[in-house]
């Protein structure tokens, strides 16, 4: 790893962050990953200052051409070097490597993506019924502020920076204190694709010290955040005060709905992969399983049949199919849960336990059965290998369950039945809902939570207009009269 590493990439330069320090842990093993030294709250300043005059001096903002090939050399880089940034990727945050390659290929694909849609783009233009003609330009919205969490640092954060840039906006970007490490190697991409000084900017540090100054800087003209409900409604009360633009990606509690005309083998592969994907700890992951009464029996056995193989180990281990958990202190909040779903009166079916003889945070896939929709752990995002299992009798009582939580980010459909399937997705709650799948985010889409799962979409053409204010110009190529008051 190149001398770069660990420090922050503010202003065309590499710095030394002069606030806290801070030891990276590796969670497979529990032991020291990296020493990182983080930003001051003056640093803070000067990144959202640099970002600030690069939108005003420099011609990132009106050149598209120049934003266009930068992308796409910055696709080309991070595509040559993906094997290295999943290994990265997996060291800092656990996940299986075989999870990390696909996050890294993802991002290749979503930067490539929003090169293209800017690339061939064209402004909206009218002739209007009054003989004047009207355009909308999508200008960018100036210095945005990009804040991300722990469980995807490179693609999640990507999904905001890749349209963030095409539209031609300047940034000051904030990962997770814990997982910086894959963005600290893309600045050095980004410094290598030629980006103009002060155009991105990287700083380094927890919510209080910088997240916070961050966002309530005056210089920063919109906040993306993804992260936990409660960070997510404090960052948006702060913005309210300067009238920031805001998204919010908050997270969820989605079901995956089977009904009884499903093949019990098929549901329960989708099921595991709903649910366990990266431990569990992704926004969109299926954590309430809501099965037709009729398959419950059967669908529970063959669930702890496939539970007791899943390969467990070391992140960068091939075979590995689940890794550890985050942190320390995200393992014992799972834990907590699990007690809270036994006092609540649920039956914990299977797992839930640390892998004795294990110095890294490892849990074992946990499920509940016995469980209500009142009770707190169908309720609250846990965020970890926990799922509940619920049975339904009918079509009406399935989608009442699924729309019975303040989330609405996504759910999934297990059916033979097309029509019934398109049915039950008409009415379920949610941003995003496959239909005999699960997880796949399809770059061109939309990504997002209907209720208190967040505000605004990221992907798609969706995702650019977050970073776009639109003007609308009408013209009246003649000067004439208007004539609306009676002459002198
Ligand atoms: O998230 P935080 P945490 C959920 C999940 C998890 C819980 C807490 O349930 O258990 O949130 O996780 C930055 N101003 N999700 O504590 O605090 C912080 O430094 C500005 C769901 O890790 O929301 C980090 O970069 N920034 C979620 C980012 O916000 C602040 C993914 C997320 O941290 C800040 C992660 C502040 N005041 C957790 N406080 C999803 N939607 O997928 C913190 N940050």
């Amino acid at each position: 790893m190149s001398q770069n590493n660990f420090r922050m990439y503010m202003n065309g330069k590499w710095v030394e962050g002069r606030g806290n320090r801070r030891t990276l842990i590796d969670p497979s093993t529990g032991s020291a990953l990296a020493e990182v030294a983080e930003a001051s709250s003056e640093q803070v300043h000067e990144a959202v200052l640099a970002a600030k005059i690069a939108f005003e001096t420099t011609e990132w903002p009106v050149n598209a051409k120049l934003r266009v090939a930068l992308l796409y050399k910055l696709a080309d880089l991070l595509e040559a070097s993906a094997e290295e940034f999943a290994q990265v990727e997996s060291r800092n945050t656990g996940k299986p490597i075989r999870e990390s390659r696909l996050d890294i290929m993802d991002s290749v694909t979503c930067i490539r993506y929003y090169a293209n849609l800017v690339e061939s783009r064209d402004v909206w233009q009218k002739e209007m019924e009054d003989g004047t003609t009207s355009r909308i330009h999508e200008e960018p919205i100036g210095v945005c502020a990009l804040i991300v969490p722990w469980n995807f640092p490179l693609l999640l954060g990507i999904w905001k920076l890749a349209p963030a840039l095409a539209a031609g906006n300047t940034i000051v970007f904030k990962p997770s204190e814990i997982t910086p490490l894959s963005f600290i190697k893309l600045a050095a991409l980004i410094e290598e694709a030629g980006m103009p000084d002060g155009v991105f900017n990287l700083v380094l540090g927890d919510g209080a010290a910088v997240g916070q100054p961050l966002v309530s800087h005056e210089s920063v003209n919109k906040v993306s955040f993804t992260g936990g409900a409660e960070t997510g409604r404090r960052i948006y009360q702060e913005c309210a005060k300067t009238l920031k633009r805001v998204s919010l990606e908050l997270g969820g509690k989605s079901p995956l709905i089977i009904f009884e005309d499903a093949d019990v083998e098929i549901a329960v592969d989708w099921a595991l992969f709903g649910a366990f994907f990266n431990q569990g700890q992704v926004c969109v992951a299926s954590s309430r399983i809501l099965v037709h009464n009729e398959l419950e029996q059967e669908f529970l056995k063959r669930l702890s049949d496939r539970l007791a193989h899943i390969r467990i180990g070391k992140p960068l281990e091939e075979a590995t199919e689940m890794g550890p958990v985050i942190s320390l202190d995200h393992l014992k909040k799972i834990e907590q849960y699990i007690q809270l779903g036994i006092s609540e009166g649920a039956t914990l079916f299977t797992g839930g336990t640390r892998i004795q003889g294990e110095d890294g945070y490892y849990i074992t896939p946990a499920v509940f059965t016995d469980v209500n929709q009142e009770m707190r752990i169908v309720q609250e995002e846990i965020f970890g290998p926990v799922i509940t299992v619920q049975s339904f009798h009918d079509e009406e009582e399935a989608i009442a369950l699924a729309n019975g939580t303040k989330y609405g980010l996504a759910a999934g459909i297990l059916s033979q039945d097309i029509e019934r399937a398109n049915r039950v997705a008409n009415r379920v709650q949610a941003g995003t809902i496959w239909i005999n799948g699960y997880h796949t985010p399809h770059v061109e889409t939309a990504w997002g939570g209907f209720k208190q799962s967040g505000i605004g979409r990221e992907l798609g053409p969706y995702g650019l207009a977050a970073f776009t204010e639109p003007k609308h110009i009408n013209m009246n190529s003649q000067l004439q009269k208007v004539g609306w008051y009676s002459a002198t």
